[in-house]
């Protein structure tokens, strides 16, 4: 079976468990422990980033190359359209979707958890062991880890990276006004992309990551709760009913089907 090494938390990690579970490929997560298990992954992979995707004994690490390699090897329900132009549009748009929506979240996600206690309390009970050891600015530090922080941003980068989302989502928003996908008609890697990397803004409503119930549909302040922008969180609503697998009681931490540590020989 495929294996995929993750961090729950990970919006690169939630992209790629979107196009697993739009391909309809079963798969075993693999919970890398911030900080040590990431040592034993570099032995692995020569990196210490998830997601790295395992099938029998190749390592496959970057989401972007997930994908590719996903629509090469399983090519049933493609990824990339063959449209020279759809396929220019789709491969841009992920890229954007990952430098912009993916690096200026993790931003956005550090201001609202370090703004917001209850938010920052919704992590506590199952994020990870240990959590309240350290806190940076009120964000507990194996957050900031899980996020690929060190140690947190100032304000004025903060309000910068959210000033660029809001023109994303406004993008966005303006996008699918009138049809029902990025590109159109059909699902591609572009969908995907954006709606797997935007679950920092706005944590999902419904039952799909293996994290606290209490952060379900909680978000960042001006983004999450933004009248302007709920069409688009209508949307990805949607395409997570459409295609994304939801966790059943079963796959909760501690079930059969949780996520399982990756283990330090
Ligand atoms: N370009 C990579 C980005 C992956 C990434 O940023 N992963 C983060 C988690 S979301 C990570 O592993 N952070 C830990 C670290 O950098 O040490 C991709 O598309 O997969």
């Amino acid at each position: 079976m495929l294996e995929l090494y993750q961090f729950e938390l990970s919006h690169y990690s939630e992209k790629v468990r979107l196009l697993l579970d739009y391909k309809g490929l079963d798969y075993r997560k693999i919970e890398v422990t911030p900080g040590i298990g990431q040592v034993e992954l570099f032995r692995l992979t020569g990196q210490r980033q998830v997601p790295v995707l395992k099938d029998g004994n190749q390592y496959i690490v970057d989401s972007t190359n997930i994908a590719k390699y996903l629509d090469s090897r399983y090519p049933d329900r493609p990824l990339i359209p063959q449209d020279s132009k759809q396929r220019g549009l789709c491969l841009m748009m992920e890229e954007w979707a990952d430098e912009s929506i993916g690096i200026k979240g993790r931003k956005a996600l550090f201001f609202a958890i370090s703004q917001d206690q209850n938010f920052r309390k919704a992590f506590l009970p199952a994020s990870v062991p240990d959590v309240l050891k350290t806190f940076v600015e009120g964000v507990p530090n194996d957050v900031l880890k899980l996020l690929g922080l060190g140690v947190g941003y100032s304000p004025e980068v903060v309000q910068k990276a959210i000033a660029d989302l809001k023109q994303d989502l406004e993008a966005l928003t303006l996008l699918l006004a009138d049809s029902p996908y990025l590109l159109g008609d059909e699902p591609t890697l572009a969908d995907f992309a954006v709606a797997g990397l935007s679950i920092l803004l706005k944590f999902p409503d419904g039952p799909y990551l293996d994290l606290p119930t209490g952060i379900r549909g909680k978000g960042v302040p001006g983004l999450a709760d933004n009248p302007a922008y709920e069409a688009f969180f209508v949307w990805r609503d949607r395409l997570y009913a459409q295609f994304r697998k939801p966790i059943t009681d079963s796959k909760m931490s501690g079930g059969p089907s949780a996520p399982t540590s990756i283990q330090i020989e």
